[in-house]
């Protein structure tokens, strides 16, 4: 339709909005068809910076912008809001405890999920960027519990699978586009699981044994992944700030753009990474937001998570310590009493 899609960036004057609010509106998430009202949503501090990009929107003249609000109000922000993608959270600053970081964030994303739940579109889907991503977003879906479903609220770990993919690329010195089927298990943190076993490039042939041709055997493969892509990808976050001088910004907007893209039009190829509300598959409690992987049929369906993948002893153990850690994250939230 031409009616415009409402779509709420919280953190619109910070820099991952900055680098998705020109995408967005040149069409790169929704496609070239559907108009777009934008709503930045900032606290007074940020405010001067999301009006000075709503400037530079503007002098876009972008053909599918319908339009650009810039508020510090979140029900104005989230108000009939169709997508939501909230990316503004409290950053952990020096000698900030675990608990405490948690306790701020849950005083960013309690309110705003609540206030997704009293005034967003009945048909609202939610992406949060902003960490500690899976926790923020289980505090965001329970406050917003009774007006909107559960599972309409996700994470964001597609950046971690599009540098795991990035990594197999430049190992096997395949395209990007060749790999399929990688998958991030667990949480947005140093202990998630990017998996590998399930891979497959174009031949049908399993990214384990191009790997195991590549650098000599199954053994040398094995300790490949082990040793050097696994700690790689769930540190690179720390390599970019180390090499970059700055924390990850465009990459981190790609994939938020990925994430809903391929959750409202479709996966296209196979399978991806989504953190998603558990229904219990794989063993994780229910109710934790976890990395899993997950396909969408796009029409709204949202993501569903593939089951019955099978997982190895080991592979198992790295599930379990991500997940462990979200529920120490979930039962932290709880004993502040905000769950
Ligand atoms: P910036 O500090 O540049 O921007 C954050 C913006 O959010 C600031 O302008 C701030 O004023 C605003 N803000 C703070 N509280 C707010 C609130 N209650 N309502 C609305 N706006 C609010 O950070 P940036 O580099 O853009 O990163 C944003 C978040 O993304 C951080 O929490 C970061 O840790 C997280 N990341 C998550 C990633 C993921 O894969 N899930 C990867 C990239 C990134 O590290």
């Amino acid at each position: 339709s031409s009616e415009p899609t409402t779509v709420t960036i919280t953190g619109g004057g910070g820099q991952i909005g900055y680098a998705l609010m020109f995408r967005i509106a040149a069409g790169d998430m929704l496609g070239p068809d559907r108009p777009i009202r934008l709503r930045l949503l900032e606290i007074p501090q940020g405010m001067r910076a999301a009006e000075g990009a709503a400037l530079e929107l503007q002098d876009c003249a972008f053909p599918l912008l319908a339009g650009v609000d810039v508020t510090d109000d979140p029900l104005a922000a989230f108000n009939g809001t169709r997508i939501a993608m909230l990316v503004g959270a409290r950053p952990r600053s020096a000698g900030m405890e675990r608990g405490d970081l948690l306790a701020a964030n849950a005083g960013i994303f309690g309110p705003q999920g609540k206030a997704i739940g009293a005034v967003a579109d009945d048909a609202v889907r939610v992406v949060v960027v902003g960490n500690p991503a899976n926790t923020n977003a289980l505090i965001a879906a329970a406050s917003a519990s009774g007006d909107i479903p559960s599972e309409r609220f996700t994470a964001l770990t597609r950046l971690d699978h599009n540098r795991a993919v990035g990594q197999l690329a430049e190992a096997l010195d395949v395209a990007a586009g060749d790999i399929a089927d990688v998958v991030i298990w667990g949480n947005h943190s140093a202990t998630q699981f990017p998996d590998v076993s399930h891979a497959i490039l174009p031949d049908g042939m399993t990214v384990l044994e191009a790997l195991a041709e590549r650098l000599g055997g199954e053994a040398a493969a094995t300790a490949w992944l082990d040793d050097v892509f696994i700690p790689r990808v769930a540190k690179r976050g720390a390599e970019i700030i180390d090499v970059r001088g700055s924390s990850s910004v465009a990459s981190a907007a790609n994939a938020a753009i990925d994430h809903v893209r391929d959750e409202q039009l479709g996966t296209r190829r196979g399978m991806t990474s989504a953190a998603v509300v558990s229904r219990g598959e794989y063993g994780v409690p229910e109710g934790l937001v976890c990395s899993f992987p997950v396909t969408s049929r796009g029409h709204d369906d949202g993501y569903r998570v593939v089951e019955g993948l099978h997982l190895d002893d080991r592979a198992r153990a790295r599930v379990a310590a991500s997940v462990d850690e979200l529920v120490a994250e979930r039962d932290a939230v709880r004993s502040l009493g905000v769950l």
